[in-house]
């Protein structure tokens, strides 16, 4: 009888969780490298960096962002006029079938406008990312004074 008991428990707990702490996974898609970068005190407005990486058949699209840490999540671009590199702000982006995205300084960036606070290196705050076919994925973005070594580092 306590054994039958027993079995019924463990047959209803929820699978271990099969990622580390710097991956999401979201159906086929899969959220990996997540920085973003310290900000000094007064800054209003902070980046967020990310590779998404789509392992499923079907395209998906980034549609929108949020975290507590900011009162918008923006989606961004750099785009150069001439000389100029200026942020251009997208309302989607596209996710190919068995496609990869790579937020990276100097090109697409989660911008967080109006922060709460600094973001200061060493914490982390949540970010949630909605997609259209694969719904919201929330994760976590440790805050470094630099992109993590693992992640493609070029400055502009
Ligand atoms: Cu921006």
């Amino acid at each position: 009888m306590a054994v039958a008991v027993m079995a019924a428990l463990l047959a209803a707990a929820p699978p271990a969780a099969a990622q580390g702490p710097d991956a999401a996974a979201g159906g086929a898609l899969r959220i990996e490298g997540a920085w973003a970068r310290a900000t000094p005190p007064a800054a209003r407005t902070g980046a967020a960096y990310l590779t998404i990486i789509n392992t499923g058949g079907e395209p998906d699209r980034l549609v929108a962002a949020s975290s507590p840490a900011a009162a918008q999540a923006e989606l961004h671009t750099h785009i150069s006029e001439g000389n100029v590199a200026r942020m251009q702000q997208l309302q989607a982006i596209d996710i190919p079938a068995g496609g990869r995205l790579s937020f990276a300084p100097g090109g697409l960036h989660v911008m967080l406008v109006n922060l709460q606070g600094p973001l200061r290196d060493g914490t982390r705050f949540p970010l949630t990312l909605r997609f259209a076919r694969a719904g919201e994925i929330t994760i976590e973005v440790p805050v470094s004074r630099s992109a993590p070594a693992a992640a493609p580092a070029h400055r502009h």
